[in-house]
């Protein structure tokens, strides 16, 4: 690309920043999923909705048990997959039989979706919501709008009876009903009815505010853009829609969600409407989305799920981590422990109290600022940020302390309401007088997390070396090895 194609580029990329919905769902970076149905009581992960109710009896259920451990590892909102592609629900919802009315949980009077959005609210715990469009029970699946008007029907009575909903993540799984049809699914009346009840919320997935990130192992890229081509939102929906016998005649290259670039420079400018449509990691601490029991000792090593969560919430996504409910009702114990270490670690780890860059100077080495956005901001974790003038890719600056410091952690944050800029960055740290590498690396976003292990240095220097248009800096924090 010429320079002036890059300077037209950019000036169009950074125009694309996010909505406030996506701006506080960022924010939350780390989140529980609790996958939990008949399939708990079947040892299956797909049921094909022919269980019988009666099988679900869990005798010890604690939803607050559930809150306080995803709490304690550091989770800010939990999603519950209030129906699971059995079509059997956790509350009991009018618009079918299949659900824990019939159960003999609390005689049929239990309603889990209460239990949980109130143990949430207590513990000052966000909401959100799984319901799965594939339902592998109800009848009316496969016949069009009957269908749509029962999911939305449910829908509704998730979003209007139990708080505020901060999300509702909408799977892509599609396959068939119980009568052998497959449902073309109204999305769009979907996302209509999600607005209009939870305007705050996020839809994830097949939805417009949160990409799945392509895998569910926790893999994460290398690059990860918010900044995408439109297209990127509606694979999902395409996909659902490949079972019409349409054809894409728009030429245009498919992107998959598991594409590694979705987001440079070379990908984005061919393409006409772009978005912001930041990603999330999903995975889950056991091998199962559901609870097996020969899966009890499977359960993700504390150093697995470090590295996913820097490499997610510290890779400019979220980190959605699913634990199973078992047939108690509960969280199993080895999944309560693994929880409560990760909390601790990263509790630890990024304390504001092992941050040593508050007790650092700033160096500039070459950091000319916009207005009042000077590098003295960074320091802080508050909303002032900093910003080099139109047209200045590259910076330079360091971080300096009067005595040698034990360094673990770099952590660089991008003030993503200005849209999302770096593309390329060094860090060195001094060794005897001399600047020596320790890292390079190409986004930011709203976190990018490096691990540098075992490095003793009184100087550490950053260098954003290309950005969009110019970059910005909103936080910068050096934490100490514990
Ligand atoms: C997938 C589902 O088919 C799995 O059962 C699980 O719920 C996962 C989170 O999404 O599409």
């Amino acid at each position: 690309m010429k320079i002036s194609e890059i300077d037209a580029l950019d000036e169009r990329l950074v125009r694309i920043v996010p909505s406030p919905r996506q701006v506080s769902y960022q924010k939350m970076e780390f989140t529980g999923f609790i996958h939990f149905t008949v399939n708990t009581f079947t040892d299956r992960e797909w049921g094909d909705g022919t269980e019988n109710e009666n099988i679900f009896n869990p005798l010890n259920l604690s939803a607050r048990q559930w809150v306080t451990s995803m709490k304690a590892a550091g989770m800010r909102g939990i999603i519950l997959t209030c129906k699971h592609h059995d079509g059997f629900c956790l509350w009991p919802s009018k618009y079918t039989e299949h659900t824990i009315a019939k159960s003999p949980y609390k005689n049929g009077k239990g309603d889990i979706v209460k239990e949980l959005s109130s143990a949430c609210a207590d513990e000052g715990m966000k909401f959100g919501i799984y319901l799965s469009p594939w339902d592998r029970n109800n009848e009316l699946y496969g016949q069009g709008k009957a269908y749509d008007n029962f999911f939305i029907n449910q829908l509704t009575e998730l979003l209007t009876g139990y708080g505020e909903i901060y999300t509702v993540w909408l799977d892509g799984a599609c396959g068939e009903g119980p009568n052998g049809k497959k449902q073309l699914y109204d999305f769009p009346r979907y996302y209509e009815t999600i607005r209009k009840y939870a305007p705050n919320a996020c839809i994830n997935i097949c939805g417009p505010d949160i990409r799945w990130c392509g895998n569910e192992a926790g893999d994460t890229r290398e690059s990860e853009w918010s900044v995408v081509p439109y297209r990127t939102c509606e694979t999902e929906y395409t996909a659902s829609i490949s079972q019409t016998n349409e054809q894409d005649t728009s030429g245009l290259r498919t992107i998959k969600a598991s594409d590694r670039d979705l987001g440079s420079r070379e990908i984005l400018q061919n393409e006409g409407n772009l978005i912001w449509y930041p990603a999330e990691v999903n995975t889950s601490i056991r091998p199962g989305w559901f609870y097996h029991a020969d899966e009890d000792d499977k359960v993700k090593a504390l150093s697995e799920l470090i590295d996913i969560y820097e490499n997610s919430v510290g890779g400019n996504a979220t980190f959605l981590l699913n634990v199973p409910v078992n047939k108690e009702g509960l969280f199993s114990p080895k999944d309560v422990e693994r929880l409560k270490e990760l909390g601790h670690y990263i509790k630890a780890s990024f304390s504001e109290k092992n941050n040593v860059a508050l007790d650092a100077v700033i160096e500039k080495i070459d950091v000319p600022c916009q207005n009042d956005c000077d590098i003295e901001n960074i320091l802080i974790d508050d909303d002032k940020y900093y910003m080099a003038p139109q047209g200045k890719r590259e910076i330079a600056f360091s971080i300096r302390w009067n005595e040698q410091k034990g360094l673990k952690y770099i952590v660089l944050q991008e003030n993503i309401l200005k849209s999302q800029r770096i593309e390329q960055f060094t860090i060195y740290y001094k060794k005897d007088n001399e600047f020596e590498e320790l890292c390079k690396g190409t986004t930011v976003g709203y976190k990018k997390i490096v691990r540098i292990e075992n490095i003793m240095t009184d100087e550490i220097k950053i260098e954003i070396n290309d950005s969009r248009v110019c970059p910005t800096l909103r936080f910068v924090g050096v934490y100490a090895e514990r």
